[in-house]
């Protein structure tokens, strides 16, 4: 059985602007993925360019961070086996023009640069990501009464 997992999902200043909050929330958790903590910020240039420090260099960079920092953003980690792939799928691909109908990106998005949401790509990004965003002590570990009804 593959382990828990957890990963960083941010929705996007887009998201908090378009009343999207509750939707997309709603979405994760009907999948059974748990929410461990969850927090609005609005996020500094500083954080912006070490949480896309990856891009660096690239012509959407500046724009980037630009629109991550323009407004409030809603940051949480959520937890569930295979968590991150799983969310990265329910998220849809990068480019919401592309996305497949039915992803947060494909159902809410159109373009690119306004993509709603963020969720960690891999395990160890959502180790460096997880960390950036919460101390070990916001992040609670907690049984959640429909748990083994979710999980086997
Ligand atoms: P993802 O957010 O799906 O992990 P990514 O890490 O490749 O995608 O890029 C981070 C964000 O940067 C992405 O959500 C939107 C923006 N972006 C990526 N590629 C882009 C491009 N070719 N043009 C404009 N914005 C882009
Ligand atoms: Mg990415």
């Amino acid at each position: 059985m593959s382990p828990m997992e957890r990963t960083l999902v941010i929705i996007k200043p887009d998201g908090v602007q378009r009343g999207l909050i509750g939707d997309i929330v709603a979405r994760l958790e009907r999948r059974g993925l748990k929410v461990a903590a969850l927090k609005m910020i609005h996020m500094d240039e500083t954080l912006a360019r070490k949480h896309y420090a990856i891009h660096e260099g690239k012509p959407f960079f500046e724009p980037l961070v630009k629109y991550i920092t323009s407004a409030p953003v809603v940051a949480m980690v959520m937890e569930g086996r295979k968590a991150i792939e799983i969310v990265r799928k329910t998220l849809g691909a990068t480019n919401p023009a592309i996305a497949e109908p039915g992803t947060i990106r494909a159902d809410y998005a159109l373009e690119i640069g306004r993509n709603l949401v963020h969720g960690s790509d891999g395990p160890d990004t959502a180790k460096t990501e997880v960390a950036l965003f919460f101390d070990e002590n916001e992040i609670l570990s907690w049984a959640r009464c429909s748990d083994p009804w979710i999980f086997e």
